[in-house]
């Protein structure tokens, strides 16, 4: 059970200086505060008044303690003193950790960050912020059963040169240390007025996560996205201490992902020459972000979904690949323009396949491999001779079983190219997880939800014991509100961060399964998480930030403290969690006017 202990409210002890005290919450706001003078502040308008010092997202799972007064401190007197960790690698990449903290804290300090003559008295210039980190364990790579916990604490020491603030950081493997530095990142806040970082003096936070995945899923097929948003989707998870990053990296629309063996995929799937993403690009991400605690999911989405790229086949003597390529009009062939499905009963398609598995595994992690499987269109595999001849022969008329054949070939292909070993497969729901289960064996496969919560397939797939990984369509799609793909403004209603906030996976398990198998199921690990998505018809690198950002926040802090509380009481701190955000470079969308942040009354939380 986790625990969230509610602690003493900060006083925010700036009693040498006039300040004004800048609130979001629209209740309270400007105040002058005379020297000395300590506010009497409730824990909400204690998180206003301290600005983004301490608004901590996601909230950790256990504050044992959380001190009142704060130390004050220059960026150039932070330092890691000290790392502990069983293997080289580790050392390293918490070294590498550790500078991304420093990092933040220079730039949160301006460059006049010095005292001008007249102000050198104010006893912070000797302070000085020790920083520890020990990792227990030598992972250097993020999993599913990865142990992600950290304990962080602060202490301080009085001596005649200054105080010196110890922060250490325990945790079992690298990546709860990277956490901790999360954490600690967000206890630390810039004061305008003295010039210099600000830290709690005492605290003590022991932080696990409720959900083991915590994901986000980015389309790069619809439009390509460069690389250096992605990287940029990578930092603002990790400020939020997400975990999982779905690259459906190719759809019917196009094929960016160059494939040494297959040259001819980006050859015809790719937008252009220079919309293409290269083994070098893909292997620079994939270190990027397992350097911030996030793991690149591919998916290699099939057999439907798949259309451009695909059409070399004939060309090179190996008939058709792929059906229905740009078929028109698309509503007889597929869900969605433009048209394409594998074409099953083509042994070279299972060739290319595990091509390009190949491909995918030699600059991808080898242990989970999202296989799509998502919206199967059959009447495009109807319309082929080939394929009722197929069906004939095997006397039955339902295309499950082809398909189910397809999904079996495609997971064999698929351990080949990663040399004989296991590799977990993911697949979205569809018909075949509703009415083609047995072809998915509980033990090998994860089951991706986008389903609505309330359908009756949730509750069988659970039944069933697959492990599942929640992106509900009626809480997680981030692309819905904006008008979809056919312009057609109407059919879906945007997702707001409260309605994210609120998607409790564990609700949405008892609604079906009753509190008692709920239990069952959650102690089974069978609940892995959640994965809000973006898919991108109508989205690419100038407005993705905006989709994503604040309300993927919202859904990390469900899936990792799991809160008792809905929406409406954290809106203030999800206010400063926003800046602070922004002010790390990321385009979070805004939330209120700034006239909110200064004038009291009139502006409260949309969601109360
Ligand atoms: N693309 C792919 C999509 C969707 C899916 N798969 C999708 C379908 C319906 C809605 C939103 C998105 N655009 N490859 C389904 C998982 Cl409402």
């Amino acid at each position: 059970v986790l625990l969230s202990l509610h602690f003493t409210p900060f006083t925010c002890a700036y009693s040498d200086s006039p300040w004004t005290w800048r609130c979001s919450d629209g209740i309270s706001c400007q105040r002058q505060l005379a020297n000395g003078t300590e506010p009497r502040v409730s824990l909400n308008v204690c998180w206003l008044t301290c600005g983004e010092y301490g608004a901590l997202w996601p909230q950790p799972t256990i504050k044992t303690f959380m001190g009142t007064h704060l130390v004050g401190f220059h960026a150039q007197n932070a330092e890691v003193v000290a790392i502990n960790a069983p293997h080289k690698a580790v050392k390293a990449m918490l070294g590498y950790a550790g500078n991304v903290l420093l990092d933040h804290l220079f730039r949160m300090s301006p460059k006049d960050d010095d005292v001008s003559p007249g102000q050198s008295n104010r006893g912070f210039e000797q302070n000085y912020l020790a920083i520890t980190l020990t990792a227990q364990n030598t992972d250097t790579r993020i999993s599913l059963g990865t142990d992600e916990s950290y304990n962080l604490t602060i202490s301080a020491l009085y001596g005649s040169g200054g105080t010196q603030v110890n922060v250490d950081i325990v945790g079992a493997t690298y990546f709860g240390v990277r956490h901790g530095l999360e954490t600690l990142g967000q206890l630390i806040a810039y004061d305008e007025f003295n010039k210099c970082l600000r830290i709690v003096k005492e605290a003590a936070i022991e932080d696990r996560p409720a959900f083991a995945y915590r994901g986000l899923m980015i389309d790069t097929s619809r439009n390509f996205i460069p690389i250096l948003y992605l990287k940029r989707m990578v930092d603002a998870m990790s400020y939020n201490r997400m975990n999982m990053l779905h690259w459906h990296i190719s759809d019917t629309n196009s094929f960016p992902f160059y494939s040494k063996r297959i040259p001819h995929m980006t050859t015809y799937g790719a937008y252009s020459k220079s919309q293409i993403y290269t083994p070098k690009d893909v292997k620079e991400l994939v270190l990027y972000a397992r350097l911030r605690g996030v793991k690149i999911i591919p998916e290699l989405d099939a057999p439907a979904h798949a259309g451009n790229g695909w059409q070399w086949g004939p060309e090179e003597g190996l008939g058709d690949l792929a059906l229905c390529v740009n078929a028109e009009p698309w509503r007889s062939y597929c869900g969605q323009p433009p048209c394409g499905q594998l074409n099953p009963i083509n042994n070279y398609t299972y060739l290319v396949l595990r091509e390009l598995y190949s491909d995918f595994l030699e600059v991808f992690d080898k242990d989970v491999f999202h296989m799509g499987g998502d919206e199967v269109f059959f009447q495009c595999w109807y319309y082929h001779t080939e394929i009722r001849n197929w069906l004939h022969s095997r006397g039955t008329h339902d295309l499950m079983d082809l398909w189910g054949e397809f999904q079996q070939k495609a997971f064999a292909r698929l351990i080949e190219a990663n040399g004989g070993h296991y590799i977990k497969p993911i697949v979205w729901t569809s018909d075949m997880t509703s009415r083609g289960r047995q072809h998915l064996s509980p033990n090998d496969y994860i089951i991706q939800i986008w389903t609505g919560s309330s359908h009756s397939d949730v509750r069988e797939i659970l039944q069933e014991k697959y492990k599942v990984i929640f992106s509900n369509v009626d809480a997680a799609y981030l692309d819905h509100g904006y008008g979809s793909w056919l312009g057609r403004d109407h059919m879906w209603t945007i997702k707001t961060w409260q309605n994210l906030y609120d998607n409790d996976l564990i609700k949405i398990t008892e609604y079906h399964l009753g509190s008692n198998a709920t239990y069952h199921v959650l102690a089974a690990g069978q609940i892995l998480g959640g994965e809000a998505t973006l898919w991108a018809e109508k989205v690419d690198q100038h407005n993705m930030e905006m989709k994503l950002w604040p309300r993927s926040a919202a859904f990390a802090e469900r899936l990792w403290s799991s809160p008792r509380n809905r929406s409406n009481s954290v809106y203030p701190r999800l206010l400063h969690h926003r800046a602070r955000m922004v002010r790390r470079g990321i385009h979070a969308d805004r939330l209120q006017p700034e006239s909110c942040h200064q004038i009291s009354g009139y502006c409260s939380d949309p969601s109360s």
